[in-house]
């Protein structure tokens, strides 16, 4: 657990904070996609309780950002929090990969 876990999620407060998901709920509560927001877990784009591929799908829309102007970019893809959106941001989501929240 990174330092400053609150819910024990995996992710710092501080980040899920610039994310915008729940720095205070670790899981989902539901397994339907996409019924929930602000999502609780970070990798979890879709909030269906896994990460796996589909969780790819919301992403691609965002990847390609230069900086937190352009219209693409979107804070909650930003896994990296440095102002672009790009392969960088799945090295976190990768460490996720096929785990499961519920
Ligand atoms: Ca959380
Ligand atoms: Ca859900
Ligand atoms: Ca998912
Ligand atoms: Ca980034």
């Amino acid at each position: 657990m990174p330092p400053g876990d609150d819910d024990c999620d995996g992710w710092a407060t501080g980040d899920e904070d610039f994310y915008g998901t729940l720095p205070f709920t670790a899981c989902p509560a539901t397994s339907t996609a996409n019924d929930e927001e602000p999502d609780p877990w970070p990798p979890d784009f879709d909030d269906s309780q896994t990460v796996n591929l589909l969780d790819l799908l919301p992403f691609k829309q965002h990847f390609g950002a230069v900086d937190p102007q352009d219209p693409l970019y979107e804070a909650r893809y930003d896994l990296q929090a440095d102002g672009d959106i790009d392969i960088q941001d799945l090295l976190p989501f990768k460490q996720f990969f096929k785990l499961s929240c519920a």
